[in-house]
């Protein structure tokens, strides 16, 4: 039965939220967190910042660290990327050099964030662009985005508008890459098990019973590595 308390969750998926400073990284998270806009006051180091927001039915514990853009405490925030499932990539959409400078953001998201780490791009303070200046910022904030590999948003956290979907688009991709990395386990481990009957059934390449044994037959006094280092050195 589902536990109706509001501290009750499914999963949870930890995200950072990065990009320069003044691009509105500490308003979306607040308006993600509260519900409400104010002016912020400049973040340092990491704020750290909990909600918990259904998702696809799941209610989902979002941990959100709201770091500052300041490379004076890069050695702080980059601790925060390596252990981020989700990174939210700011820019200032209304700074029309802000996307050239997205680039140099991703190369510390891969230097410094795991390999498996889902990235989203987000323009923010969509509501003071006219409507062609918001068309132009779209077509050039998923252009860059494309580049990369990665999917855009435009966002106004004033105008309360794409901010929640921002985060739910990203809480969604860290979801499938994890289903994905789960389903190659179990493949991996299929395999190897395969291969392991294989060799325990073809009586010519068994020496002795037991190195040829499939796993789950291996005594169980044998720690695991030593198992599966020895499995891997006889085939
Ligand atoms: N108009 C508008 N201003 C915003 C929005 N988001 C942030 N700002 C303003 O941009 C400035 C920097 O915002 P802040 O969230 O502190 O940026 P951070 O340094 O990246 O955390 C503040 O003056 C905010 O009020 C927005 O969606 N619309
Ligand atoms: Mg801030």
């Amino acid at each position: 039965m589902p536990d109706a308390s509001p501290d009750a969750f499914d999963e949870c998926v930890k995200i950072a939220v990065i990009g320069p400073q003044g691009s509105g990284k500490t308003s979306l998270v607040h308006r993600c967190t509260t519900s409400w806009f104010c002016e912020p006051e400049p973040t340092f180091g990491v704020d750290f910042r909990l909600c918990t927001i259904p998702i696809d039915g799941r209610q989902t514990r979002l941990h959100l660290w709201d770091t500052t853009g300041s490379a004076r405490f890069a050695k702080i925030t980059h601790a925060y990327y390596r252990i981020a499932q989700g990174i939210l990539l700011v820019y200032d959409a209304t700074d029309a050099d802000a996307l050239g400078r997205v680039g140099t953001w991703l190369e510390q998201v891969s230097t410094y964030a795991s390999d498996s780490v889902c990235v989203l791009l987000c323009g923010t303070k969509a509501d003071r662009l006219s409507k062609e200046e918001r068309a132009r910022a779209l077509i050039h904030g998923n252009t860059t985005a494309a580049r990369a590999g990665i999917a855009h948003v435009l966002t106004s956290a004033k105008d309360n508008e794409g901010v929640l979907p921002a985060f739910e688009a990203l809480t969604r991709e860290v979801r499938a890459a994890a289903a994905q990395r789960s389903r190659a386990v179990v493949l991996r481990n299929e395999t190897f098990g395969e291969r392991m009957m294989k060799r325990c059934y073809s009586p010519a390449a068994c020496p002795g019973l037991s190195c040829c044994m499939p796993l789950w037959h291996q005594p169980i006094c044998e720690s695991p590595t030593s198992v599966h280092r020895r499995a891997e050195a006889a085939m």
